[in-house]
């Protein structure tokens, strides 16, 4: 494991610049990379960190439509609030940048065109969905319909968030114009595409065979999912006006597509940083020596462990990642934060809200990361985390030391008596944190790291508690300058040690303990003395504060209140659609059925397959209805079928007909029951 690259290029995922960021953001990938980076730069590594904003793609023109203002309004609004937020919360970018500066569009386009010129692409005219009104082709989030995997009504143009499934816009059943809700037609525009089948072999080797042990088993099980199914080619232009230009001829009027350009964004960042430090960049792409490592969320494992390192590789020269630890998601008071809802902690709202408290977030982020399953930001874990953890544990033992010292020496650190065991057997841990901490981290365990971060201080306070220098200084005067040497000694590895976790707090306690420079790892590791006697410490001032009912209350509060918004906005039903004929209608053969039989699909959150009794004939059949029933309580149900719709192949399994399912306004599917007494298989007209 250990540290032994010669320079560091860490990337975070670029954000998109089409709304602000929140903590399923920052617990899934800015905290833990600035953690990450923090413990480099501990360790006197050269590391280059490395982000910036995303300004392309469709997200950012439907933002842009929303709010009726050009897409560059948009981008630089919220680029400024995305910046400003990431500064105040202490993550410590070496360089943010845009995709929409001068140099990434030369980068990119650059790279284009040498793959273009090395024959990396394969040119085709396919027919693609066209929006008429809007005059504008459709792909990815301009179009949705119907997904041919799981059936789910709602999925894009580029992937189906019920079933997890990457589709192309022209797979959709079903598809309409997210711009103006119009029946798109097939209409035929060339592209470019990335042929990534010819990369699967390379990637098999070097993630499959060579990244199995170190890994995260959720990056490492979605590659070996996605190679499994087999890679196709993918289109990386599209026609639209947002973006940066085809660069070749025939690209005129199109432009790369976003997951193209992004991520080349990492290393136009890592120019624009290098020419203003006077560096050279290419060694933090190029160089063997080098590790380069992305923090990513899950869903963005296949663009980083896939696609673009293929790019890389089909751009030869380039070092690949040497690891992707990406993290799964967090969810917000039970449910699945979202943008669309409002169902979100906004950074730079809490940053308002709670002025000073900025390393509570990060910690609490941290000690709750959803780093091996999708975990829950509630209100009250933050509160009880901050005032046991932080408050009780942290905070009390600085001030303790603190407050004593000043009490009983004026500030001075005094010198320090003969060792009892006792006082041997701190001093002796003591040594031990920076490997502890250290080990977790470069293991990108981050929630283990900061609990070791924590055990720091409770050594602290258990030495205190069970020394009692507030009893001693009665009866045994002469062992307190000891016991106050050694809380020192504590407090000040405190404050470098915790510092990738809590750089405000570190610098605050440096402050109290009167730390010019901060201490390194090593110095802490190597037995020496930290803070020498006669050393005068600051001013005491309280590290972190309670955080009372109220604040919480409020908290939720403001979380009810959208839920009720957005329960009042979810009544407004879709319109009816289109006339049909009856002759339409009698096409459809729809029956009673009992469900016999149930059984979760593997690795599909959503689905069940289901045995269904038609009166003649049992058909298997899989339903996205595994998030609203177990398996267990629909064996028996009464259901209304859809007989004669074509069989169709769901994750393996050959789904034979289709449930009529309707559902309640907290979302909740149910089940269009016949319930007056049907009998399997007797036709409903
Ligand atoms: N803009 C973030 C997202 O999917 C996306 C990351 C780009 S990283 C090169 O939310
Ligand atoms: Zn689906």
């Amino acid at each position: 494991m250990a540290l032994n690259a010669k320079r560091y290029t860490v990337t975070a995922a670029l954000p998109y610049t089409n709304g602000p960021i929140h903590i399923g953001h920052l617990a899934g990938v800015y905290v833990p990379a600035d953690i990450y980076v923090r413990y480099l730069r501990s360790q006197n590594k050269d590391v280059a960190f490395i982000c910036g904003s995303d300004e392309h793609g469709v997200a950012i023109s439907i933002r842009a439509k929303k709010e009726g203002v050009s897409p560059r309004e948009i981008i630089d609004k919220y680029d400024a609030m995305i910046r400003s937020s990431f500064d105040q919360l202490g993550i410590s970018f070496d360089n943010y940048s845009r995709t929409s500066s001068k140099i990434h569009h030369e980068t990119a386009a650059e790279f284009f065109k040498n793959m273009h010129a090395d024959g990396k692409f394969i040119e085709e005219t396919t027919a693609q969905l066209f929006d008429e009104e809007a005059q504008q082709f459709l792909a990815d989030r301009f179009v949705t319909g119907t997904c041919p995997k799981c059936d789910h009504p709602e999925a894009y143009g580029d992937q189906c968030e019920q079933c997890g499934s990457s589709l192309s816009a022209t797979e959709l059943i079903h598809p309409k114009s997210t711009l103006s809700g119009a029946i798109p037609q097939l209409k035929s525009t060339k592209h470019w595409f990335l042929p990534l089948d010819q990369y699967e072999s390379f990637i098999r080797e070097w993630i499959l065979e060579g990244h199995k042990a170190d890994w995260k088993p959720n990056v490492y099980g979605q590659v070996k999912s996605w190679v499994d199914d087999g890679l196709k080619p993918r289109a990386v232009t599209r026609d639209l006006d947002w973006g940066i230009p085809v660069p070749v001829p025939g690209g005129e009027g199109k432009v790369l597509y976003v997951w193209f350009d992004a991520p080349i964004g990492y290393i136009s960042s890592t120019k624009e940083w290098a020419a203003r430090e006077g560096k050279d960049w290419a060694p933090y792409w190029k160089d063997k020596d080098t590790e380069l490592v992305h923090f990513i969320g899950k869903d963005n494992i296949v663009f980083h462990c896939i696609i673009f390192p293929a790019i890389l590789k089909a751009s030869k020269e380039y070092i690949l990642p040497e690891n992707v630890p990406a993290n799964e998601f967090l969810n917000l008071e039970g449910n699945k934060i979202s943008t669309s809802k409002n169902w979100a902690v906004w950074l730079h709202e809490y940053l308002e809200e709670f002025p000073g408290q900025e390393d509570v977030l990060r910690y609490v982020l941290t000690a709750n990361a959803p780093e091996t399953k999708d975990n829950d930001f509630t209100w009250k874990d933050f509160q009880t985390r901050n005032n046991s953890e932080l408050v009780a544990i942290f905070g009390n033992f600085i001030n303790r030391a603190v407050v004593l010292t000043h009490k009983y020496y004026n500030g001075e650190v005094p010198q320090r008596g003969a060792l009892l065991p006792q006082d041997q057997a701190v001093l002796d841990e003591l040594i031990l944190f920076p490997t502890r901490v250290g080990k977790s981290i470069e293991k990108y365990r981050f929630r283990e790291a900061s609990q070791e971060m924590l055990n720091l201080a409770r050594l602290g306070n258990k030495y205190l508690a069970d020394e009692e220098p507030w009893k001693r200084i009665k009866d045994q005067p002469e062992r307190v300058p000891t016991i106050m040497y050694i809380a020192i000694q504590i407090a000040a590895a405190l404050s470098s040690i915790c510092e990738p976790f809590l750089p405000h707090s570190a610098q605050k306690l440096r402050g109290i303990l009167n730390i010019d420079t901060p201490i390194t790892w090593d110095t802490i590791a190597s037995k020496a003395e930290l803070l020498k006697s006669t050393h005068i410490i600051g001013k005491q001032t309280l590290l972190f504060s309670k955080i009372e009912d109220d604040v919480i209350t409020r908290q939720l509060d403001k979380l009810a209140q959208t839920k009720e918004e957005n329960e009042k906005q979810a009544i407004e039903l879709p319109p009816i659609k289109e006339t049909i004929s009856f002759e339409d209608f009698s096409k459809l053969d729809l029956r009673v059925g009992t469900i016999t039989a149930a059984e979760k699909v593997k690795k599909a959150k959503k689905l069940l397959q289901l045995e269904v009794d038609l009166g003649n004939e049992i058909r298997t059949i899989v339903s996205g209805i595994a998030e609203s029933f177990s398996a267990e309580e629909v064996v028996g149900q009464k259901v209304t079928v859809l007989t004669n719709l074509a069989p169709r192949t769901i994750r393996g399994v050959e789904s034979q007909g289709m449930l009529l399912m309707s559902e309640t306004a907290e979302g909740k599917m149910v089940f269009i029951s016949p319930d007056q007494g049907g009998e399997n298989g007797f036709p409903i007209h």
